[in-house]
């Protein structure tokens, strides 16, 4: 696996972005590689932003909704190739699988359209210009995460299913990057954190690449740039005296540098923000630096106008404004890992992310919401085309995202599914290694989870004893028992009796509930898809939260309004945000910002 450190330029290094107005050309009947477009350029493009979906740039549905093998290409502009360097381009994500070529040869792919890919370029790159071409495909089956299918339609095009809420938007999402690193370098690294009277002990580990026997110095500063403490070797551990600690919602990072040498000659350094915080389940609670902590906020998606799933600062910014305002203070990546600027800006706002994977899809009734929200679904690992590619490839998803985002004090857990089928013994059994997986590559060991829906009930669910802690998604008053809040509870209530029964003394936390809300909607009394009955609702949840303290956290569904498929059960999209999908508040929003407040 390649290095998933972000990219830096520094005295040593060069990060050179490459985003910008790409060429672009659809490919419908896949000839571009028997016809070597990316040798010979791509036929007749038209012009594409990168980052960014290409879904709704268009005005015609054809391309919007466009489902099969794409092309980008742009020019790189090396100024010079230097011999002993080591070159590479680095995308954020390619939805959902790519190839990468650099001047016509096939430089690396990847399966996977949530993660980073990383294609080593030297040898390939010459001084001067160079073509960067990357054919994608967005289709979706059911060894694929998210999982889904393709319907061929009697004039031969194709249309993407997925078996999940949200649109299947694709292209090149998130930043591209040229990458220069010296031959001998530092590929990676690793910290984890243990309190102690009055110090920190930061464990690291830092790995080299390209052979050499450089050594590695480390130095840890704090804000105001002094020695905070320094230590020597690929492993080992400093000592912080009085240390600041990362707090929620109350950051503090420092800069630990890292330094390759040899012979007292700089052969390459590192920066990068550490955040001291530990992170455990202990006594019921979940706990931050020791501390018990109740998480407020949402399932969220990287979701905007125009943009689809490209990822901006901008739409980030207000994002976290809006989570500022209402007093929340953790999000959980549903359904997929964000972009990496997403992490970066919770490590330093404080919050807290249950970091998810793509394991979205996996049960055969999410075609049908309304069936599922209300328990009712059938199987999917027993019968799956093939299982064992399926769990290859949703291993290779939890190993690159953990690979990538253990550094982030803002990951406090990481969630291995969402909704999935789980009342199978097949559905135990592809999971529990899965859960071993995760555990085992975290040098910091942060709870692992999943996320249940109403089939994965206390009396039916056979993955929940791999839980650090339960993540529930439930929607009585909307999916069950939907305008009879009365009712609704009493369920509610009756189903959280059982857990209480069944898992004793492990925390719980609401991941989704929520009503669809249109903004311009109000009735007294109220009617489901008004803003009084999206308020109602929820002060209905809060009265069922609070009266477990089991529960230690709500997130509710969602953020914002998002894009999904269409359907009869959506009107242009999710409407279950707080906020529009411009980033305003419906009324419920109030209500939230009061409790949070208090809470
Ligand atoms: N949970 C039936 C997964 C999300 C959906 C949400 C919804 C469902 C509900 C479970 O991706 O958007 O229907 O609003």
């Amino acid at each position: 696996m390649m290095s998933e450190l972000y990219p830096v330029s520094n005295e040593i290094r060069l990060a050179q972005r490459l985003d910008g107005l790409w060429r672009f050309r659809f490919d419908p009947r896949g000839e571009g590689m028997a016809e070597d477009w990316a040798g010979r350029g791509l036929p007749d493009p038209i012009s594409m932003p990168v980052p960014a979906s290409f879904a709704d740039l268009f005005t015609g549905a054809a391309q919007r909704d466009y489902c099969g093998d794409f092309w980008y290409e742009t020019d790189v502009f090396a100024q010079e190739v230097r011999p002993d360097e080591r070159y590479s381009v680095r995308f954020g994500s390619v939805t959902h699988r790519c190839r990468i070529f650099l001047n016509g040869e096939l430089a690396g792919e990847h399966e996977g359209g949530f993660l980073p890919v990383t294609a080593e370029v030297t040898g390939l790159i010459r001084p001067g210009r160079n073509r960067l071409t990357v054919l994608a495909n967005n289709e979706l089956n059911e060894t694929s995460i998210p999982a889904g299918a393709v319907r061929t339609k009697p004039d031969g095009t194709k249309a993407a299913q997925g078996y999940f809420d949200f649109f299947n938007y694709a292209g090149i999402h998130r930043s591209v990057w040229l990458v220069r690193t010296p031959a001998e370098a530092i590929a990676d690294y690793s910290v984890s954190f243990r309190l102690e009277e009055g110090a920190a002990v930061v464990s690291y580990c830092v790995e080299t690449e390209g052979g050499g026997d450089g050594q590695i110095s480390l130095l840890l500063t704090d804000r105001e740039g002094r020695e905070a403490a320094r230590a020597g070797g690929r492993q080992g551990e400093m000592r912080v005296p009085h240390p600041h600690l990362w707090q929620v919602r109350n950051a503090y990072l420092y800069t630990l540098t890292i330094r390759l040498t040899k012979d007292g000659k700089l052969l390459d350094r590192y920066d990068a923000p550490v955040g001291i915080r530990t992170v455990a389940i202990e006594d019921g609670r979940i706990r931050v630096n020791g501390q018990p902590v109740y998480l407020k906020g949402f399932g969220k998606h990287e979701d905007s106008e125009i943009l689809g799933r490209g990822f901006n600062y901008a739409v980030a910014k207000r994002d976290y404004e809006c989570m500022k305002w209402i007093g929340a203070n953790c999000f959980r990546t549903s359904h997929y890992p964000y972009a990496e600027e997403w992490y970066q800006m919770a490590d330093q706002e404080g919050f807290l992310i249950i970091d998810e994977v793509p394991g979205v899809g996996l049960m055969r009734s999410f075609a049908n919401f309304a069936a599922a929200g209300a328990g009712k679904s059938n199987g999917f690992f027993g019968d799956c085309p093939d299982v064992e590619l399926l769990g290859r490839n949703h291993r290779a998803a939890v190993e690159e995202m953990i690979l990538r985002d253990r550094n982030h004090p803002s990951v406090i857990a990481w969630s291995i599914f969402n909704e999935a089928e789980t009342t199978t013994p097949a559905a135990h059994d592809y999971f529990a290694p899965l859960f071993a997986a995760a555990r085992q590559l975290d040098p910091q060991k942060r709870p692992v989870t999943g996320v249940l829906e109403k089939t994965s009930s206390p009396e039916k669910c056979r993955c929940w004893p791999l839980m650090d802690f339960i993540c529930l998604n439930r929607y009585y008053g909307w999916y069950i028992s939907g305008g009879d809040l009365e009712e609704a509870r009493r369920q509610f209530e009756e189903e959280m009796d059982q857990w209480a029964e069944k898992a004793p003394n492990v925390p719980f936390v609401f991941t989704e509930f929520g009503t669809d809300t249109l903004d311009s909607l109000h009735k007294l009394p109220s009617v489901m898809w008004s803003q009084e009955y999206q308020q109602e609702y929820m002060e209905m949840n809060f009265r069922v939260f609070d009266r477990y303290p089991f529960v230690q956290g709500e997130l509710a569904w969602n953020f914002a309004d998002f894009q999904t498929g269409q359907g009869i059960m959506r009107v242009n999209g999710n409407k279950k945000g707080l906020f529009s999908r411009n980033r305003q508040p419906k009324e419920a929003a109030w209500a939230f910002r009061r409790r949070w407040a208090q809470k």
